[in-house]
């Protein structure tokens, strides 16, 4: 075998919102010996990049965010790592908050260790804990680690496979574990062997015979399964003390596959042009556009041409700082610079792409209109969001043709809120923004014949025409439609166009100066003046004939109804229920999630307006976890109260 040099192996490290990732991730470069020279921001809407060595091998760790509306972020952070480090809250309750990233996780058929944090303010039994994990994740969890307790507090622990005890505070074993701890410890090592047994005929023949199985073939066996994907090891400790730390390290070294090897995995030849996938962008002001990447295949050379653009800088981050490189080797997390063309999950290198999978953003659950605060500012507006949707894939900028709106959506009310303050404090654009508008409609309820009839003298010759419509009511989701009824040439052929714009026209604004649908428009009859008549006239005299017929035909208001399907643990569906019937929802029923047991998904008919901020309350509802997809679905009819109020706020 050719040894090709190799970069760092690289950990992503996940979890539910606030479990102590970031703590960790500075509690293990600190055990690594390159404490980060700045402490990492609490609570970021970004990953963090760190390099270190540990015992004399290159890592690299992804810090990464774990509010739910960041996920977007983590499921990148995720398609480039080698293994995956679940960091939990030592809760049974808690567990259903880490069932996405395990979805994610087992999607990918990424190798994954958990790591039950906190350790030091654990009052539930370990064991239930795990349990109350168990159902979501993609394989068996095998506990590698038995908690010492000192009074109620966790001082330390076992490990299974080298039955040996260690205390906080020391790296090096204080021996065999205590006595009274011996029947629990040869328990949790027998369903560890069972477990990897299930995998593996000759362990079973072991078991079986009743022949003991040595701490080497476990460990061997144990990073076997795991690199396939067929158990997932957990462990624990308190990243705050640094408890746990060292053997965390120890667990990563042995488990973690090598780039080349994730990269096999995901079907990328060993030998080729470089590769690279971009997982992070940044515009860093001074330095430019870098695009954080794993290298897949290298090296890759400062100055590289990559998909047509020269490689302007690569940068490395040991101690969490910027360093600028000459080259990346194969499995280097490095930051690339001024690719303009790269995003956020594009692949950089040759073709044919490998087949690597590449999160799709999650659907946008909030919205807001915005609009430059200067108007002077609206060419730069668009350079500026250009640049917001590089560095934040969840975002999505449309224009909305009906209400003339610029719709800034995402995956929550947070990230939109640090979407503004980057657009106007990063990118010098200050804007505002508003709960987008409703797209109302409206329509008529009683057929009408209505004249119009203009007769001008303007100076030299004059304007006139003269029509004769009826106007009716068409069921929902017709349309607009203009039928010429004419007979023998009372309007003459060549006007009729005019009039059909005219009506057209018309209906853009109704009786309550909305979009007037689902109405025919027939001309029936009408004159002309052989000198004054005009396509003009004709138009001006329908749309006045059709702005006085309005408010004379029973207008209604309509409301725009979107399909939603809201999807949540199924404990929570109840509840669910309830909120969208709170919000006028109509409930068309309830399902389980495909592909997730324990998941349903809620259907509901839900007007727009009460769309608006309806994620914030269902994810407080349900533990962050709860979501949705909406389609516009129908217009329905606005009555009484409800109508008044959207006329009112119309003024
Ligand atoms: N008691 C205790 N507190 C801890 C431990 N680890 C972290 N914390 C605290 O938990 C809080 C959150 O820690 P962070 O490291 O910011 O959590 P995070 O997972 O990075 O949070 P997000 O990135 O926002 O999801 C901080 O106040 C930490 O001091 C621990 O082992 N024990
Ligand atoms: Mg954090």
């Amino acid at each position: 075998m050719v040894h090709t040099p190799s970069g760092p192996r690289t950990v992503a490290i996940v979890g539910p919102f606030g479990t102590g990732k970031t703590t960790l991730f500075e509690a293990m470069l600190a055990a690594a010996g390159t404490p980060l020279a700045r402490a990492a921001p609490r609570g970021g809407h970004e990953p963090r990049m760190a390099h270190t060595r540990f015992m004399d091998e290159p890592w690299a760790l992804i810090d990464c965010p774990g509010s739910v509306e960041c996920a977007h972020a983590a499921a990148h952070a995720l398609s480039v790592a080698d293994l995956a480090l679940l960091v939990i809250d030592p809760s049974p309750a808690r567990a259903l908050a880490a069932a996405p990233l395990l979805h994610a996780i087992g999607d990918l058929g990424l190798p994954f260790l958990v790591f039950i944090n906190r350790i030091d303010t654990m009052a539930e039994p370990m064991r239930e804990i795990i349990g109350a994990l168990q159902p979501h994740a993609p394989c068996p969890l095998v506990q590698r680690e038995l908690p010492i307790r000192t009074g109620d507090q966790v001082t330390g622990f076992i490990d299974v496979i080298s039955e040996r005890a260690y205390h906080y505070g020391t790296e090096a074993s204080t021996g065999a574990p205590p006595p009274d701890l011996a029947a629990p410890e040869a328990e949790a090592r027998a369903d560890l062997v069972e477990i990897l047994a299930d995998h593996d005929d000759a362990l079973l023949e072991k078991l079986i015979e009743d022949q003991s199985v040595s701490s080497a073939e476990i460990y061997a066996r144990l990073r076997q399964e795991q690199a396939d994907h067929l158990v997932a090891g957990v462990l624990f400790g308190a990243a705050d003390r640094g408890w746990g730390i060292f053997r965390l390290w120890k667990a990563l070294r042995h488990d973690t596959p090598s780039a080349g090897q994730t990269a096999a995995q995901r079907g990328i030849a060993a030998e080729g042009a470089p590769l690279a996938q971009v997982f992070h962008t940044l515009h860093a002001g001074q330095g430019g556009k870098l695009s954080w990447a794993r290298i897949w295949r290298g090296p890759l050379k400062d100055g590289t041409i990559l998909n047509g653009a020269r490689v302007g800088g690569v940068w490395q981050n040991p101690a969490g700082e910027a360093a600028r490189v000459t080259e990346a080797q194969t499995g280097d997390i490095v930051a690339l610079g001024r690719l303009e063309a790269a995003t956020t999950g594009s692949l950089l290198g040759d073709t044919p792409p490998p087949n690597l999978a590449i999160p799709t953003p999650p659907p946008p659950v909030h919205a807001l209109a915005i609009a430059a605060r200067e108007r002077r500012d609206d060419v730069r507006l668009s350079g500026a969001l250009q640049k917001l949707l590089e560095e934040s894939p969840a975002l999505s900028v449309v224009h909305d043709a009906d209400t003339g709106e610029t719709l800034l959506a995402g995956p929550g009310e947070l990230q939109l809120r640090a979407a503004l303050e980057r657009l106007s404090t990063g990118f010098g654009v200050p804007v505002t923004s508003h709960p987008p508008a409703i797209a109302y409609r409206e329509s008529i309820r009683q057929p009408i014949t209505q004249h119009g009839r203009l007769k001008r003298q303007t100076g030299g010759h004059g304007q006139f025409a003269d029509v004769k419509l009826h106007i009716a009511p068409l069921p929902r989701g017709t349309g607009f439609r203009f039928v010429d009824r004419i007979v023998g040439g009372a309007v003459p052929r060549n006007y009729i166009p005019a009039v059909a714009a005219g009506a057209e026209e018309a209906a853009k604004k109704g009786a309550f100066g909305h979009q007037v649908v689902d109405i025919e428009v027939t001309l029936t009859d009408g004159s002309y003046h052989d000198v004054d008549s005009s396509e003009m006239a004709f138009k001006s005299a329908t749309r006045q004939a059709m702005a006085e017929a309005f408010p004379k035909a029973e207008p209604v208001l309509l409301e725009p109804v979107d399909h939603v399907t809201v999807t949540v643990p199924s404990p929570y569906s109840a509840a669910t229920q309830r909120l969208l019937t709170a919000r006028r929802g109509q409930i068309l029923g309830y399902d389980e999630h495909p592909g997730r047991p324990g998941w349903d998904d809620v259907q509901a008919l839900v007007p727009q307006s009460d769309l608006f901020g309806m994620i914030i309350e269902l994810r407080s509802l349900t533990m962050g976890l709860g979501s949705y997809t909406r389609r516009f679905d129908h217009l329905a009819e606005l009555h009484g109260k409800a109508a008044a109020q959207v006329r009112a706020a119309a003024g």
